[in-house]
């Protein structure tokens, strides 16, 4: 099982084999995560990568070279616009479970996500984050022999890192891992 844990900070810092972007379904550049991970990329080459996919369907990924970034592939997932669609839940877990699938077609080791649909998506982050554990453990689950051992939940606030960290730890005293 990967280790799974919080950082706070920004998205674009973390050092681990791929950032996840919370992307829109153009994958254009934007505002939030999207707009730090594009300008630190480097905009012109990440749209150009963007634009060879051209688009991308919500629940699902796509990867791209992270140019600039320490992280050496930037994965590409669209969440879910909270209330556009029944089932919400089953989107934004399909986002953990395509990045984490990408990651692993690439035998990558390490990978950091943001909170997906909590920004201008509107997600309710509590619920957010519960979803995000609940499908990190189940990818890992169903891929006992996966090159990932280590995922990161980043945080850019202190509020959001109490919450993942609670979120964590509640799973942590239920469920050996
Ligand atoms: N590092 C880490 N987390 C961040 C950062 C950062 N640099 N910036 C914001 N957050 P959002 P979404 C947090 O809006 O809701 C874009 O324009 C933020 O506080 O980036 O999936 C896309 O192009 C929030 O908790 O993503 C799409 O159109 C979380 O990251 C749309 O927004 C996600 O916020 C996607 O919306």
């Amino acid at each position: 099982m990967a280790e799974i844990s919080c950082v706070q900070g920004n998205i674009v810092d973390q050092k681990t084999d791929a950032i996840v972007n919370a992307a829109n379904k153009q994958l254009f550049g934007g505002s939030g995560v999207c707009g730090a991970i594009f300008d630190a990329a480097g905009y012109d080459v990440m749209t150009e990568a963007c634009q060879k996919h051209g688009h991308c369907e919500t629940g699902d990924a796509v990867i791209t070279p992270g140019f600039k970034l320490s992280a050496q592939y930037v994965i590409h997932t669209v969440g879910p616009v909270y209330g556009d669609n029944e089932n919400d839940a089953e989107l934004l877990r399909s986002c953990y479970w395509q990045s984490l699938n990408l990651a692993e077609e690439k035998s990558l080791n390490s990978i950091a996500f943001p909170l997906i649909s909590t920004g201008i998506y509107s997600y309710p982050k509590e619920e957010a984050v519960r979803i995000a554990v609940d499908s990190i453990r189940e990818f890992f689950d169903d891929n006992h022999a996966s090159s990932i051992e280590q995922v990161i939940l980043c945080a850019y606030n202190e509020e959001d890192a109490k919450l993942i960290s609670k979120v964590l730890k509640k799973y942590q005293k239920s469920t050996p891992w």
